[in-house]
């Protein structure tokens, strides 16, 4: 026979076993799996074919709720750079939610946050080479996923990033 208090360590332990099965089935329905695009690390991605500038990409990608694709580690790059190769094309660039557009050279996010990530080309030529007529930048997949500074006007496919934590 158990005393009284043992079976209110038992009515505990039944409560808190509860509440963590709850918490379980509230991660299993969260946003863990991309519906549509590809996951890559803790964000997905979800390619834009339509060719518009960087502001409009831009617009696009904060009206779904996420923003521009931007790398943060050369793992990551490649991974996108893949991804846009599958999703929109082997010869194609993308805008990347990064420019200069306030302090040329300066490169900034979305968030005005100092870029540290760079994967400009630099062996056939030296980019960012646009100065002040260029102040965004695409990720371009004939070149192995290098970097490009471009003007924003120009016309591009684009990548929406989401998190997902
Ligand atoms: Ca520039």
């Amino acid at each position: 026979m158990m005393d009284a208090r043992g079976l209110w360590m038992v009515l505990c332990l039944l409560l808190l076993a509860h509440a963590s099965l709850q918490q379980n089935s509230k991660k299993g329905n969260g946003k863990k799996v991309c519906l549509k695009g590809t996951k890559i690390h803790r964000k997905c991605f979800l390619a834009n074919l339509v060719k518009q500038s960087f502001h409009a990409a831009s617009d696009d990608c904060i009206a779904k709720g996420g923003s521009l694709s931007t790398p943060l580690t050369g793992d990551e790059n490649d991974q996108l750079y893949s991804y846009v190769r599958q999703s929109i094309g082997p010869d194609e660039h993308i805008w990347l939610g990064i420019n200069d557009m306030v302090t040329d050279g300066h490169w900034v996010d979305q968030s005005g946050s100092n870029v540290r990530f760079k994967n400009w080309e630099t062996e056939i030529t030296q980019q960012p080479d646009g100065g002040r007529n260029q102040n965004c930048a695409v990720l371009s997949t004939t070149a192995n996923g290098k970097w490009f500074d471009e003007n924003c006007k120009a016309e591009k496919a684009s990548v929406c990033e989401f998190n997902i934590v």
